[in-house]
């Protein structure tokens, strides 16, 4: 006989099964709730890593136990195939792109089935096939004609050397990652997604996500950063508008100097005139800073003075027009009023470059001083020589103020997002081509629907020269225009790849339909994703384009609602020693060994085991070792419960509910061992129930499972011991086989419940097992098509005695409360009795004594 589980043997079976019964799969069952379970999908690097194997661990026990709660569960997979990595491969190692991509799905797909996560296989997606990416790009058509996918001319980084453009990844400390030259930025034309004509939705609907973490929640407020404020009329001496935007125009008469961002287009004119050389190296210089450099608390802040003045619009004063660094061109109208003395940056600009500072706003009771102060006043206060505002307060001076800056014409209410419109276009090979074509006499023309899709050429070079391929695929590059037939060119950028996880969601919904990128009545039964699951990296950008995409497919009524995503749920990284696990700190833990090793269930129970899904979780190879044995705990009890009913057949204890009745209706008749492994296996059912339904808590969950475990083998030898005389009348058990026979007399039906309950509580957590102790426990079908285990609240009835309730030492009442109960919850259960409160009705407590065992007596008053 086997004394240990051979994972390898069983993982390959019941995986094989499930495949050959399509155990997974899923339909439409308009008699069934559905339940879409959601795993983040992944890039096909080339092989799985640990924080994969959580990802999907995590996703498998809630799609696991849906399935058992009797959901209808789509719990699909697929890959983010597109990008930057397949590229580099292929000017690297001279693999095409496409194979490279192919060859990792492949691994990676063996991969995860080897961790036999409870995927619809036949609903798989890969952004990268032709049969996506065609809907891929008929989605950019979509945008298009409403307005919402447009062509203006941006910045990019551009390498001299290579004349090529490089990715924010290629940018290493402001060089060419290829020749180490100095990045510049270039202007190109590309398209840009309309997000920002929503960003008043994307923030008012956060609200709706209540099954959301708080935390991104908040990251994506922060990232649509509303604010409102005014835009106020500046004027250069010239008579160039100069217009910014302020939050504070409670401020306006503070206004000591006004800076523009080197990119504003008044810069461009004075660099225009001759004699400006200072000024036109200081703006190169600061072009090529990034946005992160620039605007850093701790980047040094630095300046030039224009030259230029303009008139304040309320005093009618020169104010000087510097240049610097910290405005940001694509922010309100990319230039600022500077106010030192309530702006901290500003004072440190102002301090810096000897500016006036001047109080316009007194904190009560205190008198600032221009001349020394060290920090900004940023509070409300005041009005202080402000005019005819002088002596109100600045809240109130807010809006007194855009109302004479309206009636003047000088400027209105306004409201700014940090939010700004999405830059799809990249100048690379491997990403959903953009359908649009360039005619000389028709100008833009977006590319017929019943021509998708653009196929993305395979047949081209790939060179080191940083240059997209498809510039030099003259097939591809030359077509005819299709509103005048004449010569016209393809667009040869591609769209970023946060455009082919916008949507996959709804394609798994219907991923096969060659009509449609979703049929509305398939996104009607499946939508929204009950759970999404993933890293938290993906908290602002793809979540915030996903949620974009949904509300305008909502308004283009191709979907029932617009928000995808109801709960989500950002499991915590996988570390070892405390560091994220990475090629370069060699820390790496690789699931394939683990898998080899030590099998699929125990990477799982592992992992879920050893911290909540949304904490960090160490890596910790005791703690494998620790998972390991109690996988081989749980098979051994199995085997020496049951291995015998097989032998004897099945002896009328029959299924598990059959069983459940028959043991509530001897109930009485149970010993108080059987009685307390009762107690145990249902208050386990409860207590695994409430961690994975509602808290996510699999780790206390499998803790839970673990004390169970424990407890049947306790009631299994208090049960041997107690009957030594029947032992020695079957020969002292001197055979194994004796044993077994011996022990299967022992099977009780309350036995018989803990074991079947323990295979159906293991099923989301280490599938394969599962399984196996179904099959072992003498039982049919597949135990995750099995109905999850409800727990029997008479089982968790503890023995009980009577106490009496006496209100100012008069018996009114008696009750029944468990047996050991504590004071606190004496009166407590007390207090809550119905017959109780009506006796205290209109009168006031005073205290209750409890006398433990004997009595609870209310001291009333009134
Ligand atoms: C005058 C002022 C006085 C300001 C004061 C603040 C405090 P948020 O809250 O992020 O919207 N600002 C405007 N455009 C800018 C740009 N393109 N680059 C850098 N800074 C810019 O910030 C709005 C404030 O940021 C605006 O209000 C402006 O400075 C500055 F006591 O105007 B304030
Ligand atoms: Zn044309």
């Amino acid at each position: 006989m086997e004394t240990r589980y051979n994972f390898r043997l069983s993982e390959k079976k019941w995986q094989e099964r499930w495949e050959r019964d399509n155990a997974y799969r899923v339909g439409e069952d308009p008699n069934r709730q559905k339940y879409y379970c959601l795993e983040m999908f992944p890039y096909p690097s080339g092989n799985l890593h640990m924080g994969h194997v959580r990802n999907y661990a995590i996703g498998d026990v809630v799609a696991r136990y849906h399935r058992m709660r009797g959901f209808a569960v789509l719990h699909p997979m697929g890959w983010d195939a597109f990008g930057l990595p397949a590229e580099n491969a292929a000017i690297k190692h001279g693999i095409h792109p496409f194979r490279w991509t192919r060859d990792n799905i492949k691994n990676m797909r063996r991969q995860l089935k080897s961790l036999g996560v409870s995927y619809d296989w036949s609903r798989e997606v890969a952004a990268c096939h032709p049969d996506y990416y065609r809907w891929t790009e008929w989605l950019f058509l979509q945008l298009y004609h409403r307005g919402l996918a447009y062509r203006k001319q941006a910045a990019v980084n551009w390498c001299p050397a290579c004349a090529t453009v490089l990715a924010n990844e290629q940018v290493v400390n402001g060089r060419c990652e290829r020749c180490d030259t100095e990045v510049t930025k270039k202007n190109l034309n590309q398209w840009f997604f309309r997000i920002t004509a929503y960003a008043d939705r994307l923030l008012a609907d956060l609200d709706k996500l209540q099954g959301w973490p708080e935390k991104v929640r908040i990251m994506q407020e922060n990232w649509i950063g509303r604010s409102t404020g005014a835009e106020v009329q500046f004027v250069a001496e010239d008579g160039t508008p100069l217009p910014v935007f302020t939050t504070r125009p409670d401020t306006i008469y503070g206004v000591t100097y006004m800076v523009l961002a080197p990119e504003h287009p008044f810069v461009g004119r004075l660099l225009e005139q001759a004699g400006n050389e200072e000024l036109r190296s200081f703006v190169n210089r600061v072009r090529v800073q990034s946005e992160i450099d620039r605007t850093s608390t701790e980047a040094e802040k630095v300046g030039i003075f224009t030259g230029a003045h303009a008139i304040h619009p309320l005093t009618g004063e020169r104010i000087p027009v510097w240049v610097a660094n910290y405005v940001l061109p694509e922010y309100g109208t990319g230039a600022v009023m500077g106010v030192p003395a309530h702006d901290q940056r500003d004072l440190e600009f102002a301090r810096k470059y000897r500016l006036p500072v001047r109080v316009v706003i007194q904190p009560l009771g205190q008198d600032l001083d221009a001349a020394t102060m060290a920090e900004a006043y940023t509070e409300p206060g005041l009005m202080t020589s402000s005019g005819e505002f002088d002596g109100i307060d600045s809240e109130v001076a807010k809006l007194r103020i855009i109302q004479l800056l309206a009636e003047r014409g000088r400027g209105r209410e306004q409201v700014n997002y940090r939010l700004r419109d999405w830059l799809i276009s990249r100048q690379r090979y491997w990403g959903a081509p953009i359908p649009i074509v360039y005619c000389d006499q028709c100008g833009i023309v977006p590319v017929p629907e019943a021509d998708l899709p653009v196929l993305l050429p395979l047949d081209v070079a790939f060179e080191p020269t940083g240059e997209s391929p498809l510039l030099k695929a003259k097939d591809f590059l030359n077509t005819s225009c299709p509103q005048c037939g004449g010569p016209a060119r393809r667009e040869t950028d591609t769209m970023d790849t946060f455009v082919c996880s916008s949507w996959y969601y709804l394609r798994y919904c219907d991923p096969r339909d060659e009509e449609h990128a979703f049929a509305r009545d398939k996104v009607d039964y499946w939508m929204p994703v009950d759970q999404y699951i993933g890293g938290v990296e993906h908290a602002i950008l793809h979540l915030l384009y996903s949620r974009f995409f949904m509300k305008v497919l909502c308004d283009l009524e191709l979907t029932p609602v617009d928000e995808p995503f109801t709960n989500l749920l950002t499991q915590g990284m996988v570390l070892k020693d405390g560091a994220k696990m990475s090629k370069s700190k060699g820390n790496v833990v690789s699931p394939e060994e683990i898998v080899e090793h030590y099998g699929a269930d125990t990477a799982r129970l592992f992992i879920l085991f050893a911290a909540p899904p949304e904490r960090d979780l160490d890596w910790s190879d005791q703690g494998v070792e620790g998972a390991y044995r109690f996988i081989n705990r749980v098979w051994r009890l199995f085997q020496s419960s049951v291995v015998s009913r097989q032998s004897s057949g099945k002896d009328g204890i029959g299924g598990a509910s059959a069983n459940q009745d028959l043991i509530t209706h001897h109930a009485s008749l149970i010993t108080p061992e059987e009685r307390q492994l009762r107690y145990a296996t249902h208050r386990t059912i409860l207590k695994v129930t409430e961690d994975v339904s509602t808290r996510f808590n699999f780790n206390t969950a499998v803790s839970a499972i673990m004390e169970l475990v424990n407890a049947v083998y306790q009631y299994q030898s208090s049960v041997v011991s107690l009957q030594p005389s029947e032992k020695e009348e079957i020969g002292g058990a001197n055979s194994h086989q004796d044993l077994i026979t011996h022990h299967s007399s022992l099977i009780t039906p309350v036995l018989h419940e803990s074991l079947v309950s323990l295979a159906l509580l293991l099923a989301p957590f280490t599938p394969h097992l599962a399984e196996e102790l179904w099959e072992m426990l003498g039982e049919d079908g597949s135990v995750h098509q099995q109905r999850w285990p409800e727990h029997d609240p008479a089982a968790l009835v503890v023995e009980e005695i009577e106490i009496a309730v006496q209100v100012n030492g008069r018996v009114r009442d008696r009750l029944n409360v468990p047996t050991g109960i504590g004071e606190g919850e004496m009166e407590q259960v007390v207090l809550a009795q119905q017959r109780v409160q009506d006796l205290l009705r209109g009168k006031e407590l005073v205290r209750a004594i409890c006398v433990p065992g004997k009595l609870v007596n209310l001291v009333v008053r009134g």
